[in-house]
């Protein structure tokens, strides 16, 4: 396709579809021609459908993706990809990306702005908010970290604190015990080991590609799976045995194990002197949670709970509760102590740094750009969400903050800048309605690829990024979620050029800077960014787009971590803490005791459940639900129904295919419902996607509804985090 442009091509062939019939003035024999002999060029790169960002080969022809399939050596793909990730790339040629920056100019009414333009008035803007209110008053929201390094350097000559990832509801409870308890974080070693506890963790709905290939591979050599959750999840279906758990009472099950465990004498003595610190005080508050204690709480019978922990310490150390990720992390008030009862079992049965049991990722040192230093750094204050020791909520870890918060910010008058980038609070934090006032701030600067709903309800500018498949990025690390011993690094490369008037993230923080005054802030490109931070690994720039994943010599050997003899976790006393410092407040001792949901259906009302959710294997989060590919999905398997167990609905006269109104304090929404033996019955269960309100997402608007629609925004006191699942809903039948 030598001559024939890609807008001509694509028009073409919209036409032929179209049409059926091939008009001879679009070229049709050059087009064949071009499209027979021109070779198919293989392009590595990531995918960006989820937070696995396994690695995938681009197959692209006359600059247009064909295919993407699983990169052969990438850790989390190992050659395989999931639906989504095909999906993704065929949202590159959606038709609703947003194609170039725009203005607001009235309600759900944008103009097109040029590039310049909008960081002219962007940059004025924000200048004139930090002189008034100081750099205090501007918050960046992200989903994830990738472009943190790039905002430090604004922060930084502005004087803001305020960088925060979308972890608040995500799983903020496990990474803050982890990094209160043991200063670091592990992974299952899931293809080594011999039982496996799945707690609120479904890597087949939840995804990791490779994660399912590791378990499978356990599996054939014997090991034993074991999955506790409400619901009958894609994993419980090649479980040893499915436990439904009665929801919010994951503590109450861990407690009564480690009671097992202690009182049984099966725990490893040995580890638990040398490793642990606090372990007396542990055994002191634990000795009242016994199996008979939690069997009325969480449903599971004693002898099954002793049953559980008998197998736990004799498969041990290849025997691990999977730390977990979203299910068990940001949906009760008592999240943050389920996770350190997580690691206190894990550590009981001394399976840290073990093979088969929890092991490191393998780690890799990247170099990075010497730059100058900003000058005359102004003081930054203390986070206007109130993470951090000096705030509010303490014990919330400051790096990540406190997203959901956001519209509470704005009506504060605390925030008057708000720039989200690569998240949609308005469709993925709880209480759209309330998040809708985000738009109240000064300025809100939506960096997304489509109309979402934070672009099409709060954002006065919206900045189009490249799509995943049209650029360029620092280089990644590949870790986290399963084991590996040798460290891999991946790159993000474009696959094609950029099809409309994208841009770099950088490339707009530099335009934003330059507009504010502050020249020169960003004096590099991504391009010397790869090179800074592969020099230390003896490879180039070449080798590594060429493979996309490179591997390096294993760095992960089993072995807790000792310095001079002495256990050298990055804690205070180098051991594993039962007791973590930061959370002995109120006079307690930070040691995980019984702390029940904060709200309970109640039993005599057949009408009441508790709303829980979960991912569904073909979705991620909201932004999948305008890719029409998989919205096929959930139309062939009843993708949007909410299950009701058949005991409940029976009573409540409920089938499937129903319309039923469900209700909870902030909301009244109608949803159809699957009726299934296969959930516990004091749960009603969405999957985690549906309910897209933006007009501008063609496919997803208007289809489903969401947990968020029925959640208050809460704060979970020790974690920050969501607190998703203390939702009572009534459930009725249309005209009941
Ligand atoms: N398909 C898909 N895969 C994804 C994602 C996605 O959006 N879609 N997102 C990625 C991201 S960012 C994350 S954080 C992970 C999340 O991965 P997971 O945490 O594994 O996924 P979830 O579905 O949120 O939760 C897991 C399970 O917890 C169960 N659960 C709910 N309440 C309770 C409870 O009270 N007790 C117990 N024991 N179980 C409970 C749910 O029924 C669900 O099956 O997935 C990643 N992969
Ligand atoms: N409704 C709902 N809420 C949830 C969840 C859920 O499953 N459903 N899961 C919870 C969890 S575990 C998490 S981690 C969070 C996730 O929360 P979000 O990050 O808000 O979720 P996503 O739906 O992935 O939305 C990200 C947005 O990024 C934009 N985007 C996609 N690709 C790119 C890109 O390449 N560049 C840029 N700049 N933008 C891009 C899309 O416009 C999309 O709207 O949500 C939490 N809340
Ligand atoms: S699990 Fe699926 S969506 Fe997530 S990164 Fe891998 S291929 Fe993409
Ligand atoms: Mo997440």
């Amino acid at each position: 396709m030598t001559n024939l442009s890609r807008r001509t091509f694509l028009k073409a062939s919209a036409t032929v579809v179209a049409a059926g019939s091939v008009p001879a003035y679009f070229g049709f024999s050059e087009f064949k021609k071009a499209a027979t002999e021109e070779s198919v060029k293989k392009v590595p790169t990531f995918c960006h459908g989820c937070t696995s960002y396994c690695g995938i080969v681009a197959h692209v022809k006359n600059d247009r993706v064909w295919k993407v399939e699983g990169h052969p050596i990438h850790l989390k793909s190992s050659g395989r990809i999931c639906a989504r990730g095909h999906g993704m790339a065929a949202y590159l040629y959606s038709k609703d990306r947003v194609t170039g920056p725009m203005k607001r100019v009235g309600e759900g009414k944008f103009e097109p702005i040029s590039w310049n333009q909008a960081f002219k008035e962007i940059g004025e803007k924000l200048d004139s908010i930090v002189k008034q209110y100081t750099g205090n008053s501007v918050l960046w929201l992200e989903h994830g970290t990738h472009r943190k390094s790039y905002v430090d350097r604004l922060f930084d000559t502005i004087g803001s604190p305020n960088f925060t990832t979308q972890y608040s509801t995500c799983f903020n409870a496990k990474t803050n015990a982890w990094l209160q308890m043991t200063g670091t974080s592990l992974n299952g070693d899931h293809k080594n080991a011999k039982y496996m506890i799945f707690e609120g963790r479904n890597f087949a709905g939840g995804i990791i590609p490779n994660g399912m290939n590791h378990i499978t591979k356990a599996k054939e050599k014997g090991a034993k799976l074991i999955v506790i959750d409400p619901r009958f999840s894609e994993i419980a279906k090649i479980a040893d045995e499915w436990i439904p758990i009665r929801p919010g009472t994951d503590l109450a099950f861990r407690l009564a194990m480690a009671n097992v465990l202690i009182s049984e004498n099966l725990y490893n003595k040995t580890f638990v002197q040398q490793f642990v610190d606090g372990f007396s005080e542990f055994k002191r508050m634990n000795k009242e949670y016994t199996p008979e204690w939690a069997e009325p709480i969480t449903g599971i019978k004693a002898d099954k709970i002793r049953e559980i922990a008998r197998d736990f310490a004799k498969y041990a150390p290849q025997a691990f509760i999977e730390p977990g990720w979203h299910g068990l992390h940001s949906h009760y008030v008592n999240s943050t102590q389920t996770a350190q009862m997580g690691i206190i079992l894990n550590a009981l049965v001394g399976n840290f740094y073990e093979k088969g049991g929890l092991m490191p990722s393998a780690s890799l040192q990247l170099g990075h750009l010497d730059l100058p230093a900003i000058e005359n750094m102004p003081e930054k204050g203390a986070r206007i969400d109130g993470a951090g020791v000096t705030g509010e909520y303490r014990t919330v870890e400051p790096s990540r903050g406190i997203a959901h918060i956001t519209p509470q910010l704005v009506q504060q008058g605390l925030a008057k800048a708000v720039f989200i980038c690569n998240y949609n609070p308005l469709r993925t934090a709880p209480d759209p309605e309330e998040q809708k006032k985000i738009k109240d701030a000064d300025l809100v600067v939506s960096i997304n690829i489509d109309w979402n709903e934070t672009s099409y309800y709060a954002a006065d500018y919206i900045l189009p990024e490249h799509y995943y498949l049209e650029r360029l990025e620092h280089p990644q690390a590949v870790s986290g979620h399963i084991s590996h011993d040798n460290p891999q690094l991946a790159l993000r490369q474009p696959v094609i050029k950029p099809m409309y008037d994208t841009k770099d993230t950088l490339d707009m923080l530099k335009g934003i800077a330059d507009a504010m005054g502050h020249k020169d802030l960003y004096p590099f490109t991504i391009e010397q960014e790869v090179e800074a931070a592969i020099a230390p690994l003896g490879i180039t720039f070449e080798q590594l787009k060429k493979a996309g994943t490179l591997e390096f010599p294993a760095t992960v050997k089993p072995g807790f971590p000792m310095k001079k003899g002495k256990p050298a976790l990055p804690t205070l006393t180098g051991k594993i803490q039962f007791s973590a410092d930061l959370f002995k407040i109120d006079g307690k001792l930070g040691i995980p005791v019984w702390v029940p949901p904060l709200v309970e259906p109640d039993s005599k009302n057949d009408h009441e459940f508790r709303l829980i959710h979960g991912k569904q294997p073909w979705h991620s989060h909201a932004m999948t639900t305008n890719i029409e590919q998989l919205m096929k999905l959930s139309d062939k398997y009843q993708g949007t129904f909410m299950w009701l167990n058949a005991s409940r609905a029976k009573k409540l006269g409920i089938k499937t295919g129903d319309t039923v109104t469900v209700k909870s304090k902030i909301a009244k929404k109608k949803v159809q419902v699957k009726v299934t033996e296969l959930l516990h019955p004091e749960a009603a269960w969405l999957p985690s996607t549906y309910g897209g309100f933006s007009p501008k997402n063609r496919i997803a608007n208007g289809v489903g509804v969401n947990f968020n629609d029925f959640i208050p925004i809460m704060v979970d006191p020790l974690s920050g985090s969501t607190m998703a699942q203390e939702v009572v809903v009534t459930v009725a039948k249309e005209g009941n």
